[in-house]
């Protein structure tokens, strides 16, 4: 690295420490000096006394003891092993998005640091007529579109099935935070495709990332059915809620797949094979497919989310007798629009409307408040959303083994203090 690109790179963690000070403070209303100390002792880099990390050399620190770049605090985020679970306390009161720093980050291995100008991105097989290698500056040439949608982990909420239905599934053990909705902008991935020339008999394609390989796996890499990739929507985005997109969201350049689960949208993308015969990897066979006696006997692979919903408190949470207003997020990958939330106060006995506000974009999700007049003791919310499909979630599921797409009533445990 020049002196210049060094500092450039401090300048732009400063940046970004600005802005996630301030994003703390709007969701805490802790002032900026006990924001400060709470960070300082978050990123244990031994800058005392409340100091912030300005330089490089306190960066790298950092990085050096979290494979994750950005800054984490542990009232934001859960630590589960490699990845940060977002806590849905900490978007109360937040816009429709959830800011880059309070993103879920979920990494098989660790964020690498890739630079944008000697990136390239590789396609290739049997699907196209002419290999083509495109770069940052190319991508950027091409028209861009902006979409509002949600990545979704398709562990999310996996912890469930142990808590609530008594059979743990193995893998990361989500509650309901492993879900993210952002302002994409990329350049739809059927445009790059076609500078290669598609070909019509194209059945898959194979994105993979630049991230180091998994043990005994290689690199991470999903095949994507030919019709989902040539899907208007489906993007190679290169910003992310109008900043360029962050190293541990996939900079350069990631893949969007709108409605599925997360691991279709490749971070950190550098190649994609088209391929005329069905695309093989682990993510497709023995991973990410729903292996379970009550599931279908060629055991399908995990493609579009349901209908989920969750109560933006802490897990569990407590409150205060008399009127609390509630608010939350339901969202659905299958239908278009949410139709129907519902809140049970009773253990699931009765149900009152929440009342939905704002933007309900499809594969994103909705907002909705709903008030309650709480006595005294000890409760378990439940909330219930409905589809435009009229697909309502359950009260429990079918167990699958690798605890995939948990879509039933969470029991959120409440306690009411007088
Ligand atoms: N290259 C690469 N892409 C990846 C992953 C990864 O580890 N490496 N994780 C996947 C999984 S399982 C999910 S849920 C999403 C998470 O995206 P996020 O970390 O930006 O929230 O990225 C997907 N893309
Ligand atoms: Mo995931």
């Amino acid at each position: 690295m020049t002196h210049d690109e060094l500092k450039d790179e401090a300048v732009y963690d400063r940046d970004r420490l600005e802005r996630h000070l301030w994003q703390i403070q709007r969701t805490t209303g802790l002032d900026r000096r006990k924001v400060l100390r709470l960070f300082a002792s978050s990123l244990a880099v031994g800058a005392a006394g409340g100091m912030v990390p300005g330089s490089m050399r306190q960066a790298s620190a950092q990085q050096a003891l979290t494979p994750i770049v950005k800054p984490t605090p542990s009232d934001l985020f859960y630590t589960l092993g490699t990845n940060r679970e977002m806590r849905w306390e900490a978007m109360r009161g937040q816009d429709y998005t959830v800011p880059n720093e309070l993103f879920f980050v979920r990494n098989h291995t660790v964020t690498p640091r890739l630079a944008a100008d000697t990136w390239r991105l590789q396609i290739f097989g049997s699907g196209v007529a002419t290999p083509i290698e495109l770069t940052y500056a190319d991508l950027l040439d091409m028209e861009s579109v902006t979409r509002t949608r949600a990545i979704e982990c398709a562990g999310n909420a996996r912890s469930f099935f142990g808590s609530q239905q008594g059979t743990p599934a193995p893998g990361t053990q989500w509650k309901l935070g492993a879900i993210g909705v952002a302002e994409w902008e990329g350049v739809p991935l059927w445009k790059v495709l076609k500078k290669a020339g598609v070909k019509q008999t194209a059945v898959d394609i194979m994105p993979q990332g630049l991230d180091n390989p998994v043990t005994g796996q290689g690199n991470v890499r999903r095949p994507l059915p030919i019709e989902k990739a040539l899907d208007k929507d489906t993007l190679l985005v290169f910003r992310m809620n109008g900043e360029v997109l962050p190293p541990d969201h996939g900079h350069p350049v990631r893949l969007l797949v709108p409605g599925w689960g997360g691991i279709s949208s490749i971070k950190w993308i550098g190649s994609i094979e088209v391929s005329e015969t069905p695309l093989f990897s682990p993510w497709n066979t023995t991973q990410y497919r729903f292996f379970g006696p009550e599931y279908a006997p060629d055991f399908p692979p995990v493609t579009t989310h349901k209908v989920k919903s969750a109560l933006e408190l802490p897990f569990p949470a407590t409150l205060q007798a008399g009127r609390n207003m509630l608010t939350g997020r339901s969202w659905t990958g299958s239908g278009k629009k949410i139709h129907r939330v519902e809140v049970s106060f009773d253990g699931g006995f009765n149900w009152v409307r929440a009342r939905t506000s704002g933007p309900d974009k499809e594969q994103a999700w909705t907002r909705w408040t709903v008030m309650w007049d709480a006595m005294p003791g000890h409760y378990t919310v439940k909330v219930r959303a409905t589809d435009s499909d009229g697909l309502v979630q359950p009260d429990s599921l079918p167990f699958n083994s690798q605890g995939y797409s948990f879509w039933a009533v969470v029991n959120h445990p409440v306690t009411v203090n007088a």
